[in-house]
């Protein structure tokens, strides 16, 4: 199979286990289907190389790429006869057309980017080429003196926990007081900001955080496959996260072992070769799936795979549209490609770092998985867009001051 129009990794559904039975009729257009994708990414490519002022750009981009799209939304439009199916790859193939300008956009203005770097820069981001990660430290005093601000943070997360034990719980932070002033002065101080803008060749901001809690009682990542008699597998959890360009960090204040939960990052996944239109498509179909799932009662969190009739639903795609965003639990054990994932893992404990800097988009990576104890750690975001004016960040500043002080924390 030609990778370049597929997602990676390729995932062979029709032959596992709880695909294999499903008798869904092959749709038997392949060919057609993968030469539509093809032509998608040679015009995003061409795109991508040229400069053009920002109002020729959506031009550009509407008789390149976006029409190759929309000839793609047409043809399965009329060759799709599930109709839920049908309405599925329409919401995302509108969806993706917006998310491909928008990269088109970044990509534009690249062109234009030129920054001195600094020595300690240039090598959090030759870290960030090499492996698609970069992993530092912030020292014990700043860890202790973190762990402190956040304990109002700390005991909320851990009554929400005791209601609700199986699910994921985080609270949003705010990015312009205590904590989230300490966070940027470590990025700057570390050359995470300048390392990110110089990796990605556009200005990099840190946006907003959260904290997380993780612990042993959770279960939202287990049993998929457990009505095949399928133990969870070894790759769980693997994923790319649901944006298209935003890059994260992991902070951890907790002392991280095997145990508790680890973030792991399969060094060099961020430049595997894969068609860039598939990579942007399946996480528009994986996040508009949601528009029309209605909830049920179970914690796992992709039923779109543990119900029958999706997984039906799944097996009507194009072969190159079965493909899943978070598929680590997809993989089975003991096959080549997940001894290969498996072995191109770094776990990041607390004698390795404790802060992971990656390209979360386009590089595979998990964590939270508790097998004992637990964990506390910040999910941190950064955006690629020009730094905020000064004074609005001063003003947001003084209000996040000030609503401190009236909360009395
Ligand atoms: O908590 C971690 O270590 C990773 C979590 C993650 O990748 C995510 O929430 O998308
Ligand atoms: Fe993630």
């Amino acid at each position: 199979m030609n990778q370049h129009v597929r997602f990676y990794p390729d995932i062979d559904y029709r032959a596992h286990p709880a695909f294999r039975d499903l008798d869904v009729p092959v749709r038997g257009d392949d060919a057609i289907v993968d030469g539509m994708i093809e032509a998608v990414d040679l015009a995003l490519d061409a795109l991508h190389r040229e400069r053009h002022d920002d109002a020729a750009l959506g031009q550009a981009f509407d008789n390149g790429p976006g029409r190759r799209i929309a000839e793609l939304a047409a043809y399965l439009d009329r060759t799709t006869s599930n109709e839920r199916v049908r309405l599925l790859l329409s919401r995302a193939l509108a969806d993706v057309t917006g998310e491909l300008l928008e990269e088109a956009k970044i990509r534009n203005d690249r062109h234009s980017f030129n920054r001195p770097l600094s020595s300690q820069a240039r090598s959090v981001a030759d870290d960030l080429k090499r492996d698609g990660v970069h992993i530092c430290r912030l020292s014990e005093v700043e860890k202790k003196k973190l762990w402190e601000l956040c304990a109002p943070v700390i005991a909320r997360l851990r009554a929400a926990a005791e209601l609700n034990p199986k699910i994921r719980v985080a609270e949003s932070m705010p990015r312009y007081a205590g904590v989230g002033v300490r966070l940027d002065r470590f990025f700057r101080r570390s050359a995470v900001l300048d390392g990110l803008s110089a990796y990605f060749g556009s200005n990099v901001t840190f946006t907003g955080f959260s904290l997380e809690y993780s612990h042993n009682k959770q279960d939202w990542w287990q049993n998929c496959y457990a009505d095949v008699g399928m133990a969870t597998s070894k790759t769980v959890y693997m994923h790319y996260d649901h944006g298209c360009r935003n890059p994260k960090a992991i902070i951890a204040l907790s002392e991280v072992t095997e145990e508790n939960g680890p973030t792991g990052y399969i060094k060099g996944s961020h430049s595997k070769p894969r068609s860039n239109f598939i990579h942007f498509l399946i996480k528009s179909i994986d996040h508009r799936f949601y528009d029309d799932y209605i909830a049920g009662t179970q914690s796992y969190y992709r039923r779109r795979f543990q119900e029958l009739e999706y997984r039906r639903e799944f097996l009507m795609l194009p072969t190159a549209l079965q493909a899943c965003s978070h598929f680590g639990e997809d993989i089975t054990d003991d096959t080549e490609l997940s001894s290969d994932l498996l072995k191109d893992e770094i776990k990041v404990t607390r004698d390795v770092g404790n802060c992971i800097v990656f390209d979360g988009d386009y590089g595979i990576h998990r964590g939270a998985l508790v097998k004992s104890g637990e964990r506390f750690v910040f999910q941190v975001i950064f955006a690629i867009e020009p730094d905020p004016p000064k004074i609005g960040a001063l003003k947001k500043r003084a209000r996040a001051i000030a609503r401190r002080v009236l909360k009395g924390e």
